[in-house]
């Protein structure tokens, strides 16, 4: 009776659960290699991999409204409108669709091959590997007239799909409701401005979903829904800038290819062109960036010559010219995207740069035509680009022949190290030369270089090029990191692998981090974008008692070791049976200390508490989310003063933490 229909199937059942275990198990003995870190960043990622799947119902055209909600208890849900996981039975696997969507390795999202799956990166590794990674999961679908439900423990389910109430036939969705498994993540909290963050993009580059974000402990409730979609991003991206023209917006199918482009001219100097694809932030750009790039430099050239725009004949408008002062979004369907690059973050497909090409040459074109003062307007901007440009291309040339940007003559303040491989040194950007001396002093000159900065530093966002390269702390960073400065820019040159800004815990040095930030980031993006950028974390306090040192890095902190301190006190005296009032005084021969600069420390103790790579904590920088940093960069220094006000009324309570 060995091969009757039931045992086979029985035993392939057992079978086909036993590799569900063992892909479950793969993912939570290497979570990061699905979910990139297991840090709060990893975490997040749990709930951009379950709204993906609802945004890919939406784009099906089957939802219309998605909520993410952080719950009392530290779960999070994530529930959709959409049509619902499918629940019948799964023909080759033998049990509920949904059972087998929720546990099995890439299964999740679509079982059509027709929607635009995302293949790269970190996104679209399915909800399966949010459920493996869950203490407790329960998801609950809304399909055929029925609330279905299953319930997990570490991926693995509690019982089989249930049906547990009666609905309305026409009452569709899906709601994914989980716990993060601690012994997984270091840390299971979620933070409500992470997830609005990427919501907020979300729903520009979706504009027929609302999405709603609530914390339910902190009484947070946002909704976001932008009818005007890329075209209300790109108005928010510039919102501290000035525009000098309403957006241009140009929409189409190429080839099968879904393009969306919204950009505007303002009146600063930078470029800031955020690229997507699949709703993917491409960071490092790539095929369907350069088609636009070369769209916009072709079309804008032409119109100026047809309508003879240019009226000096020695300006050459190069394509620079045409991005400066201008911001952008760029958003591509991309069947079966290629994803290249240090951070899997640039588009490879060879066939979207004519795609877009072809669209903008064409749609643009349109465009300036039909509004001829806008385009005069455009074109007289990148002359004066172009101006300028040649007026910095001047500066730098004398500043090279001066020598000033080059390594091998290297600034006088900096305190080198001996090691000469990059990937083994770092250095230290330090506020001001008395903290400098201090860490010239304390630090391990074998691997650890010191640069003082004097003061501010020039705000990058406000000045040329040409002027950025007089100021001399900025000719200081440039010839210390070895690497060239924007376009010349070359991250394999760096003379160091972790560049740290160590400033003052004060308002003031907040604004130098900021500053010195920005330049960064409009200067040497790469840096950040691969990861050599870090913020030194100073202690805030100093607490002693006797001959017992203890240092605090934040208010919360100061307390837990005065608790301790007290704790300790009054269980020694509990036994001494003396008085609260006595015990009172023994607490205060603790004296506490509060850093106001980094000056005040001495070389001992800055090494201990800041800079001995065995203690310290780094924050490291990233551009996470572009789009963020720059709003932050562009708020805090741009000349528009109510937006930056706004700014820092709603993020006081963070400002010390500033960090991008
Ligand atoms: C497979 C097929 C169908 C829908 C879905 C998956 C689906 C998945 C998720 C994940 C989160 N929300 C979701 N909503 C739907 C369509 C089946 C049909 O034809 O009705």
């Amino acid at each position: 009776m060995a091969n009757t229909p039931e045992i086979v199937a029985q035993e392939e059942y057992s079978a086909k659960n036993i590799n569900v275990l063992k892909g479950l198990e793969a993912v939570r003995k290497r979570p990061a290699m699905y979910i990139g870190d297991i840090g709060t960043r990893g975490l997040h990622h749990l709930i951009n991999e379950l709204v993906d799947n609802s945004i890919d119902e939406a784009l099906a055209g089957h939802c219309d409204t998605i909520t993410v909600m952080i719950g009392m208890d530290g779960t999070v849900s994530v529930d959709d409108n959409g049509r619902g996981i499918p629940v019948d039975l799964h023909p080759e696997e033998q049990r509920s669709a949904l059972e087998v969507v929720m546990t099995v390795l890439h299964a999740g999202g679509k079982f059509d091959k027709d929607s635009y799956k995302v293949s790269g990166g970190l996104h679209g590794v399915g909800v399966s590997v949010v459920n493996a990674l869950s203490e407790w999961l329960v998801v609950e679908v809304k399909r055929d007239g029925q609330l279905w439900s299953q319930e997990y423990r570490e991926g693995t389910p509690v019982a089989p799909v249930k049906a547990i109430s009666k609905l309305k036939k026409d009452e569709t969705g899906t709601k994914v409701t989980f716990y993060p498994d601690k012994q997984i993540f270091k840390t299971i909290k979620f933070k409500f401005d992470t997830i609005v963050e990427r919501m907020r993009e979300l729903a520009y580059l979706n504009r027929n979903v609302t999405i709603r974000v609530i914390d339910v402990a902190e009484g947070e409730d946002e909704t976001f829904h932008f009818k005007g979609g890329i075209v209300e991003f790109v108005k928010y991206l510039d919102t501290s800038r000035e525009a000098i023209h309403k957006p241009v917006y140009i929409e189409g199918e190429k080839d099968g290819t879904p393009i969306e482009i919204a950009f505007q001219y303002n009146t600063d100097f930078s470029e800031n062109l955020f690229t997507y694809v699949n709703n993917i932030n491409t960071h490092e750009g790539g095929t369907h960036l350069v088609g636009f790039k070369s769209a916009l430099t072709r079309t804008f050239n032409n119109y100026a010559a047809k309508n003879n725009l240019i009226k000096d004949a020695k300006i050459n408008l190069s394509g620079d010219d045409f991005r400066e002062g201008l911001t952008g979004v760029i958003s591509v369907k991309v069947r079966e995207p290629q994803f290249e690059g240090q951070t899997k973050t640039k588009l490879g497909n060879s066939e979207i740069k004519s795609a877009v090409e072809t669209m903008v040459n064409e749609k643009l074109g349109e465009f300036l035509e039909e509004n001829p003062a806008i385009g005069k307007k455009i074109i007289e901007k990148c002359v004066r680009a172009a101006e300028v440009r040649e007026a910095a291309r001047k500066a730098r040339d004398l500043a090279r022949r001066k020598n000033a940007l080059d390594s091998f003559n290297l600034p006088g303040k900096l305190a080198d190290c001996s090691i000469t491989d990059p990937e083994h040194c770092e250095i230290y950007i330090v506020e001001g030369d008395s903290a400098g001396g201090s860490a010239k002093q304390g630090r391990d000159r074998r691997f650890q270089a010191i640069l003082p900065l004097r003061g501010k530093i020039l705000n990058v966002e406000k000045a040329k090029l040409n002027k950025i390269l007089e100021n001399n702390e900025i000719r200081a960073m440039i010839a210390a990191m070895g690497a060239g400065i924007g376009t010349d820019f070359n991250v394999e040159k760096l003379r160091y692998g972790k560049l740290i800004l160590m400033t003052d815990a004060d308002v003031d040095g907040s604004h130098i981090r900021t500053l010195l930030l920005t330049f960064l980031y409009r200067y040497m993006k790469d840096m950040i974008l691969q990861g050599h950028v870090y913020i030194a974390q100073p202690p805030l306090y100093r607490l002693k008692k006797g001959k017992d040192e203890y240092y605090a890095y934040d208010d919360a902190e100061r307390d837990e070791v005065l608790k301790r301190l007290k704790a300790t006190v009054v269980t020694a005296e509990a036994a001494l049976e003396e008085t609260e009032a006595e015990v009172e005084v023994k607490v205060k021969g603790v004296t506490i200390s509060r850093y106001k600069g980094l000056g005040e420390m001495n070389p001992e103790q800055l090494w201990s508490t800041t800079m001995n790579p065995e203690t310290r904590t780094l924050l490291q920088v990233t551009l996470e989310s572009a789009a963020a940093a720059d709003k932050i960069f562009e708020t805090l220094m741009g000349d528009q003063v109510e937006p930056r006000r706004e700014f820092i009324e709603k993020h006081a309570k963070y400002v010390r933490n500033l960090d991008i």
